[in-house]
């Protein structure tokens, strides 16, 4: 699986995306990660990225050169155009259903956008779905493009150990997490339920479903279908 991501701020996304699960998963070679700086594209001496909104107003609106070059650059490397996805708040939004969805594709390029938006031409040559991780704004998209990338690569094969995939293909899918216990057996005068130190493991088995099912339909009842 490959993400290529057209962004402002390429070290910021490197630092978060080299440790655990995901940086192993880079190291591997399971996922690869691009960053692409979209102000090595800039054909101005300054690196300007940016400039006023045509019809006036406030912000700055990000320039169609830039974006488009770099974005050249991925598709003249790989010689085909992969799927080009801009993280906006106007986008689908965002879930484990989308996800899944986006796992069996095998090359992603996402944008990046920052100020009050980018020229709207690029967009058009450019984008082939848009995509927000939910109803708020942020400052840029280089989070939800670390979310998408997050939440995909983890149902790549081989990127969470057997256990984690075994607890991802369960059947407590679509419900809410049992809770979890470790030592100590006392903790703050409270103790861990007796099911869970009897050693009986259909019993157990049915507790934890039933702790997922009653979660649920107490924490997020619209995730069942009553
Ligand atoms: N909800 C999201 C994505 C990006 C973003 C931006 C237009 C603002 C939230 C294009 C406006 C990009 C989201 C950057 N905020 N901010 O997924």
């Amino acid at each position: 699986m490959r993400f290529d991501v057209l962004t402002l701020f390429p070290d910021s996304i490197n630092a978060i995306m080299s440790d655990s699960i995901i940086g192993r998963a880079r190291d591997k070679g399971l996922i690869e990660i691009n960053l692409i700086d979209i102000r090595d594209f800039t054909a101005n001496k300054h690196r300007k990225v940016d400039d006023y909104p045509y019809g006036g107003g406030s912000g700055m609106v990000m320039s169609a050169q830039p974006i488009y070059d770099a974005w050249l650059s991925v598709v003249n490397a790989v010689g085909y155009r992969p799927k080009t996805i801009y993280m906006s708040p106007q986008g689908r939004v965002f879930n484990q259903q989308i996800a899944k969805e986006l796992k069996e594709g095998n090359h992603y390029v996402l944008l990046c956008g920052h100020y009050e938006g980018i020229d709207e031409r690029v967009l058009e040559e450019i984008v082939d779905e848009e995509i927000s991780i939910g109803d708020y704004v942020l400052t840029g998209g280089e989070l939800p493009a670390m979310v998408l990338i997050d939440c995909v690569s983890r149902l790549v094969p081989g990127v969470l150990s057997s256990e984690e995939s075994f607890m991802e293909e369960s059947h407590y899918n679509g419900l809410l997490e049992y809770p979890h216990y470790t030592r100590p057996y006392e903790f703050n005068g409270k103790v861990v339920p007796e099911i869970l130190m009897s050693g009986h493991h259909a019993n157990i088995k049915k507790w934890r479903h039933e702790q997922s099912l009653k979660r649920t339909f107490q924490k997020r009842p619209d995730l069942l279908d009553i």
